[in-house]
């Protein structure tokens, strides 16, 4: 007879030491790694497997959900309610329907047209085979998926193996049978394994949870992963769910050395042999067996049974791993042998139940030293001493057998005493955890739509955006007649500039840049015949918010303060050097060195200046300050000082264009046209003030409810209108309050507005050209978000954030190229030509800081204007160099009148 002595002696290979278990805890942990890293997940036996699943529920969830579970013991069709009225609470029905085995190892087809008819079945019963539900769909197999709803079948496990599944992504599988029957429609948003259910499950009723167990009929886990470890995933921010699969564990040969003969036979006897090696070592489905197959040896060997077997002992799969879990009692253990048609003496009672105990506590400590591995990610992961976490469990040996969870338990804390592990047991299967996937999902699925459809009232078509260029050359035909100028939004306003540098100019001459970003004083010496030899000093000067919008005298007063440092600090006191005036600001002219003022446009609104010519109120404050004189020979809008600078190196530089604070545009246009200037030879440039397009309604059907929020709370209400949807002083603002819209629909920052948020200019236009730079990680995006008081934002917010940004910037560039195409264009039919060959001269802090901007106008403008080559020159010296020559070229063709 054998007593406990001789089984543990006989099974000593199967009780396992701490130190062993350790070093499989730390084999498992190198297996998971090997799993997560790029280069060996194709080969690693632990496919460490994303889910799609980012979130746990937020508490915002609701609605009716299907849930199909499939996988386990038991296959369960589910209705799932969940309500958020105050606290949350949901109701679930839910149904067991039978697989047959003919079909677990049938066709893969006829599988999924049964499992369609037991939803069918299901939903004919709650009688709502009309409604078209969201479905989530427990699968509890290995399979790679790409996004929540698409999963492809790795390899079957446990006792299935239907034909013709393996490879292929269920989803479609199931789809086709439910469409095949015809008689009802699911809406299928999510596919996730069980382990991933469970937690999910568990998640809702304790957040802390963050990692799922199953030790049912196969076993595997699941747990919350950085972001940064997966990767399979380009993405740095944030956890995803990943699904280890450890029934695999082994499969490579990492545990020969533990594996006894009787895993051996096991697996040789199994559906899918050198597979799944570490389940078959673990799991219900093999535990009877195991006990099984040792019996019979030690019966062989006369330590059992006085050494005769019988046909049942030796039929696979007669000893049921039920079995193993009553025989904790005695009683039941004499009860199950005897069902064996065996003899059992009360010796050999203890025996088995001796081998039971060995065999189901190796299964208890090998799944804690696979768990601690897990934990211990987690807690690295975290950078935490100690870790405080939940692992929600689910499975028949799990909940069924006696001793295993105490087991599990005790080993788990022995092996890491410094975590502090809470086990909790799912109560209600994973189907509830899959309509929380879902109904996440669904969530953002609705979330997504909603924002797509906002999103979408700021998307161009091709046909709006050359509607926008028909408009814009209508407009510039009206602000050049007679006629219709005063009407016309877009003044093409006459600048006096018709001929450009031909190289005899030379001297000393001062240049103002007035109306960008930064107001610059300069002095440019020209030496004759040497194009690209201009020489510059200039000097940035700010000009306070209030001196913007204070009284005109204190601007120009601050002005003349600048101009007397800057020739202070050249050493040039008490010079009177021409000075050429770049003035970004509308101006009507009818002469070189006479700009009257029409209204000031950006961030300025000083007093006593509009229907001023600003010459005179820049000579009035010299003259008040009485300590220099000034020859004043030009005054030019930045276009045309762009648009000239950049001649200076390219003659074919024929427009100008600004898109910086403000927006604009300047051309050479044909005197013959220019019906506000007589004479009709050559060209003179015009200045199209092309930011005051729109402003009589040519855009309105273009603008969106945030272009008029915008709009409304600027200092110039209805003016503007295309630089308010293109140039940096707005697109900040257009951002901000797509993203206050959004928040106060819950669809970003869950629904937390802050209050810096809600700051006019706060989300300055620069952090467009920042969040939307390759280079700049999601976290990066965090850090601006955090400045803006959004410390809680996500990943998901940040992504959301950038899709704004490059949809608010999109638009504005496209605007811009429509624009354009419009006027190279126009030049194009001006000289009869077929083909036109223009080069632009740009400037602007957002054309030049955008990673985009530029690409995109000029993606825009070819296929609007497709018979005009257009070359962009950026200015690289500014308008004020341009300004200078401008002023050269007006004193020489003076000097030479005089002669
Ligand atoms: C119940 C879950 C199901 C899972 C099963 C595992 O709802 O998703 O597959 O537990 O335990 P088993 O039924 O294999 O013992
Ligand atoms: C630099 C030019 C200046 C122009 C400015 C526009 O020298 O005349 O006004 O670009 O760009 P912003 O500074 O508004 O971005
Ligand atoms: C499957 C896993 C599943 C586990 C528990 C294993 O055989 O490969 O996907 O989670 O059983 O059901
Ligand atoms: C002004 C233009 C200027 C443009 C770019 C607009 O607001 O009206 O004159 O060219 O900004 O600076």
């Amino acid at each position: 007879t054998c007593n406990i002595k001789n089984v543990d002696k006989y099974l000593q290979t199967l009780q396992l030491s701490d130190e062993t278990l350790m070093d499989v805890s730390i084999r498992f942990r190198r297996e998971m790694d090997k799993g997560l890293c790029r280069d060996t997940n194709p080969t690693a036996a632990v496919r460490m497997l994303p889910t799609f699943v980012l979130s746990t529920p937020d508490g915002t969830e609701q609605g009716e959900f299907l849930a199909l579970d499939l996988g386990g013991a038991n296959f369960r069709v589910l209705l799932v309610k969940v309500m958020a009225d105050g606290e949350q609470k949901v109701e679930m029905e839910n149904q067991i329907y039978d697989i047959p085995e003919h079909l677990m190892r049938g066709s893969g087809t006829e599988l999924f047209d049964h499992i369609a008819d037991c939803l069918a079945n299901f939903l004919e019963k709650l009688g709502i085979k009309d409604k078209k539900l969201p479905l989530g769909f427990t699968f509890s197999f290995p399979c790679q998926q790409t996004k929540l709803d698409e999963s492809v079948l790795l390899s079957w496990t446990k006792a299935f193996k239907s034909s013709g599944v393996e490879g292929k992504d269920v989803v479609s599988l199931l789809r086709k049978s439910i469409k095949k029957r015809g008689d009802f429609d699911v809406d299928i948003l999510a596919v996730i394994n069980d382990t991933v259910g469970t937690m999910m499950t568990c998640g809702y009723d304790d957040h802390l949870c963050e990692i799922g167990l199953i030790v049912g009929t196969g076993t595997n886990a699941c747990y919350m992963e950085q972001m940064r470890n997966i990767e399979l995933l380009d993405a740095d921010e944030g956890r995803m769910c990943v699904n280890t699969e450890w029934g695999a564990f082994g499969d490579d040969g990492t545990l020969e050395d533990l594996r006894t003969d009787i895993d051996r036979e096991i697996d040789a006897g199994s559906l899918n042999p050198g597979k799944q090696l570490f389940e078959k070592m673990i799991s219900g489905m093999y535990m009877g067996e195991l006990v099984r197959l040792i019996l019979v040896r030690m019966t062989r060997e006369q330590l059992l049974f006085q050494a005769k077997t019988t046909a049942e002992l030796l039929t696979t799969g007669s000893f049921k791993t039920m079995s193993v879990f009553v025989h904790e009692c005695l009683a039941s253990a004499e009860k199950v042998l005897r069902g064996l048609n065996l003899d059992p003496s009360v010796e050999d009672c203890i025996a088995t139940q001796r081998v039971c105990q060995i065999v189901s506590t190796r299964a208890a400590h090998l799944c804690a030293a696979t768990l601690v591995a897990v934990l211990r990610q987690i807690r690295d992961n975290k950078a935490a001493e100690k870790l405080r976490t939940t692992i929600g469990v689910d499975g028949s040996v799990y909940k069924n057998h006696p001793e295993f969870s105490r087991r599990l338990h005790k080993m788990v804390r022995r092996l890491v005493p410094d975590c502090d592990v809470r086990f909790l047991q799912s109560q209600c299967g994973s189907g509830k955890g899959a309509a929380m996937v879902t109904a996440v999902a669904y969530r953002l699925a609705a979330q997504n739509a909603e924002r797509q459809r906002i999103l979408d009232t700021m998307c161009l078509s091709r046909e709006q955006l050359l509607e926008v260029k028909r408009r814009m050359s209508e407009e510039m035909v009206r602000g050049l007649s007679k006629q219709t100028h005063e009407q016309a939004s877009v003044k093409m306003l006459p600048a006096y500039v018709r001929s450009t540098p031909d190289g005899t100019e030379h001297g000393d001459f001062l240049a103002l840049d007035l109306g960008g970003s930064s107001f610059r004083v300069l002095l440019v010496q020209v030496q004759s015949g040497q194009r690209h030899k201009a020489k510059m000093q200039q000097k940035i000067y700010s000009i306070p918010q209030e001196t913007m919008q204070g009284t005109g005298e204190e601007l120009f007063d601050h002005i003349v303060d600048c101009i007397a440092a800057f020739l202070e600090y050249m050493g040039m006191k008490g010079a009177s050097l021409p000075l050429g005036f770049t003035f970004s600001f509308p101006c009507h002219q009818s002469r070189l060195d006479q700009g009257i003022l029409l209204k000031w446009t950006k961030g300025f609104k000083a007093s006593g200046c509009e229907g001023h010519d600003v010459i005179l109120l820049l000579k009035d404050a010299v003259r008040r300050r009485q300590e220099f004189d000034l020859n004043f020979v030009a005054v030019v809008n930045d276009t045309v000082g762009t648009m000239m600078t950049c001649g200076y190196e390219d003659p074919k530089c024929e427009v100008g264009l600004i898109v910086g604070t403000g927006t604009n545009a300047c051309y050479m246009e044909e005197m013959s046209n220019i019906e506000l200037v007589e004479g009709n030879e050559g060209r003179m440039s015009i200045n199209m003030e092309w930011g005051a397009f729109g402003d009589n309604g040519e855009l309105d059907d273009f603008c969106t409810r945030f272009d008029h929020i915008v709009d409304d709370s600027s200092n110039n209400p209805g003016k503007q209108r295309y630089e308010k949807m293109i140039s940096g002083m707005y697109l900040g603002e257009i951002v901000r309050n797509v993203l206050i819209d959004f928040t106060s629909k819950g669809l970003l920052f869950r629904g937390k507005l802050s209050e810096r948020l809600k700051t006019w200019g706060i989300f300055a236009t620069k952090f467009l050209s920042q969040i939307e730079s390759d280079r700049l990680a999601m976290r990066q995006i965090r850090s601006i978000l955090q400045h803006l008081g959004l410390t809680s934002s996500t990943i998901d917010d940040s992504v959301l954030v950038k899709e704004v940004c490059s949809v608010v910037a999109r638009r504005a560039a496209q605007l811009c190229g429509a624009g354009l195409a419009a006027v190279v264009d126009r030049m194009r039919e001006n000289r009869n030509l077929n083909q036109f060959s223009v080069t632009v001269g740009v400037d602007g802090t957002l054309y030049k800081t955008h990673p985009h901007f530029s690409s995109i106008m000029q993606e825009t403008l070819q296929d609007l204007a497709p018979q005009c080559q257009v070359t962009f020159q950026k200015s690289e010296d500014g308008s004020g160099k341009g300004a200078a020559l401008i002023t050269a070229v007006a004193c020489r063709i003076k000097s030479e009148g005089q002669h």
